[in-house]
């Protein structure tokens, strides 16, 4: 297992017979493993399906980019799955920009409100985006 956020389960946070890895993840009470952390991961609402990490989570740039299948490029919640907070410390290991633990990622706040399709480039494409929803709104 990696790059998971495992919290709030009772009486355990994880029972496995057996044994397995973990690695890169966070779990209150700990688990032994390469580049786990025990700290809150700092949940935007951690009573809900709120398992957005909030800026200053330790959760940010501290997973394993090289245990993300290739295929995948966004979060659950379709949002880029690879995005560098420059105000954290790449904790995590692969090519940066270094995933997130967790399902959801952090994303930056849109400070280049022409950058619509994710690209990271303000270009002809976004100008397409544009005029194609062009048009009377329903
Ligand atoms: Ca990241
Ligand atoms: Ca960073
Ligand atoms: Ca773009």
């Amino acid at each position: 297992m990696a790059n998971c956020i495992i919290r709030g389960n009772t009486p355990n946070e994880i029972w496995v017979e057996g044994g397995i890895t973990v690695e890169y993840s966070k779990m209150l009470g700990g688990y032994a493993g390469c580049g786990n952390i025990y700290a809150e991961p700092l949940f935007a609402d951690p009573t809900s399906d709120g398992s957005h990490i909030l800026a200053g989570s330790p959760c940010i740039d501290a997973a394993n980019s090289d245990q993300v299948p290739g295929d995948v490029t966004t979060d659950l919640g379709g949002s880029p799955r690879f995005v560098d907070d420059p105000d954290t410390e790449d904790t995590g290991i692969g090519d940066p920009p270094i995933v997130d633990m967790g399902a959801y990622q952090y994303q930056l706040e849109d400070t280049c409100p022409a950058e619509l399709n994710g690209d990271d480039k303000v270009n002809i494409d976004d100008m397409f985006q544009i005029l194609g929803d062009w048009g009377p709104c329903p």
